[in-house]
């Protein structure tokens, strides 16, 4: 091979591996050791490939919204947020959340049905998707205090894409505006 059809191939520049992204991760769990599921995920999260950083809020309880609206009669949630830089593509980090989802019993019943562990995919960078397989973001986040707030406490200029600041959706939520 002559040394001018090497060269291009040399100097190509070098193809860095996928910049980290943040994403940002709701926690569930309103069944057997909420406390326990909840930790051990953010130590499953922490151990996941290609991913370096795992920051994540206080746990809060909150009222069990159901498909006809919150129920104090359910067994109540303890949520969290974590922020997760990775650099795993959306779908696989998704398949890792049910993979550890899986490993603490949760059973796939119901829509909303009660859960020992719920790990929903909120925002992926500015990552903007209407696939059904993963709509980002998450598309009642917005609507979710239990989202809204824990995420607050993590990154306090955190916005979701196309929506806003998290900080205003969550005065707006409270002031049922
Ligand atoms: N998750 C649900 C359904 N209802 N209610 C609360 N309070 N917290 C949740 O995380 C939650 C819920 C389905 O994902
Ligand atoms: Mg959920
Ligand atoms: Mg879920």
């Amino acid at each position: 091979m002559s040394r001018r059809l090497a060269e291009p191939i040399r100097d190509a520049p070098r193809r860095d591996a996928a910049e980290p992204v943040d994403a940002v991760v709701a926690l569930g769990a309103n069944l057997g050791d909420r406390d326990g599921a909840l930790a051990g995920a953010v130590d499953a999260l922490a151990a996941m490939p290609l991913t370096d950083r795992v920051v994540c809020s206080d746990p809060i309880e909150s009222v069990a919204l159901t498909l006809d609206g919150p129920d104090e009669t359910k067994p109540g949630y303890l949520n969290a947020v974590a922020l997760v830089r990775t650099r795993l593509a959306p779908a696989m980090l998704l398949a890792m959340l049910h993979e550890i989802e899986d490993r603490h019993g949760r059973v796939r019943r119901e829509r909303w049905g009660d859960r020992t562990l719920d790990l929903d995919l909120i925002a992926y960078g500015d990552v903007v998707s209407d696939d059904p397989a993963l709509t980002l973001p998450h598309p009642r986040a917005h609507e979710r205090d239990f989202v809204l707030a824990p995420w607050l406490q993590v990154d306090p200029d955190a916005e979701i894409p196309g929506r806003g600041p998290v900080r205003a959706l969550l005065e707006r939520l409270r002031e049922g505006t």
